[in-house]
């Protein structure tokens, strides 16, 4: 179980690192970039492009690309946001890889992975994150609010990952920027963009709304759009050919 394994982790790294290393960090006293503003930018895509080397239920999906080349690729193909994955043990993803992308670009990452401690928070901020992700399935309301008043007290970005009304509801917080709902079902990996249209008519108007996974068409985005979503996170559609960022490119077109 991820969330299991993602405990042993986090105490590791809590044991070898002092919340004062973090604050040491170059980032941390950086002031993030604001999701809204580059989500809500009219000359970009709205896309949150992701970094995936890896995922549970693809397996390999593009073990050779250089986080740098492909997020630079990204972000000239119109990235609003990117998304790079931070967990290891289940998507091969590296707490580096945020600092290269962090270091390569100006606009907002996301720091993708199972967020259950508030040091995670913490050493979101230290890698040079803007954006962090809470899911709701394995949250209660009570940890969602304090990690999201933590990551709004550093200046991070909170976007809460819901896949169904009763996540949705139970989870709601001020502190929160953005909703995304998950169109793949984290508990057996089914896919349906249909989560997102039923969905985002329980996201209250003050909600940035991002409708995460399974897309790979252009119509699908248009129909998403004129939904009411702002932001659209794909990342196996571009990862899963030799060049990331070119396939991003003719995709938006
Ligand atoms: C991207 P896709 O189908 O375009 O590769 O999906 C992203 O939504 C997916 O990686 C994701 C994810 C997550 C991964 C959504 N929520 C939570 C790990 C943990």
């Amino acid at each position: 179980r991820i969330v299991a394994r993602k405990k042993v982790e986090v105490q590791a790294s809590k044991s070898k690192t002092s919340y004062i290393k973090l604050e040491e960090s170059e980032y941390f006293s950086r002031k993030p970039y604001s999701f809204r503003e580059f989500l809500l930018d009219p000359t970009k895509s709205g896309i949150i492009a992701e970094f995936k080397r890896k995922s549970p239920s693809k397996g390999i999906i593009n073990d050779r690309a250089k986080v740098k080349n492909v997020t630079q690729a990204y972000a000239a193909a119109g990235a609003s946001a990117l998304s790079v994955l931070t967990d290891r043990a289940f998507f091969m993803g590296k707490k580096s890889d945020l600092i290269q992308a962090r270091k390569a670009n100006q606009i907002p990452v996301l720091r993708k992975d199972f967020m259950i401690d508030e040091y995670q928070v913490i050493e979101a901020k230290a890698l040079g994150a803007d954006i962090i992700l809470l899911i709701a399935a394995i949250l209660s309301p009570q940890e969602i609010k304090k990690m999201a008043e933590l990551a709004k007290s550093l200046g991070l970005n909170v976007l809460l990952e819901v896949h169904n009304l009763e996540e949705l509801e139970r989870s709601l917080d001020q502190n929160l920027d953005a909703i995304g709902v998950n169109n793949r079902n984290l508990a057996d990996f089914t896919v349906s963009v249909d989560t997102s249209f039923t969905l985002i008519k329980s996201i209250p108007a003050e909600f940035l709304k991002v409708s995460e996974s399974a897309i790979s068409d252009p119509e699908t985005i248009r129909q998403l759009k004129e939904a009411g979503f702002n932001g659209f996170l794909i990342g196996e559609n571009f990862m899963k050919e030799a060049d990331p960022g070119a396939a991003m490119k003719e995709f938006v077109g």
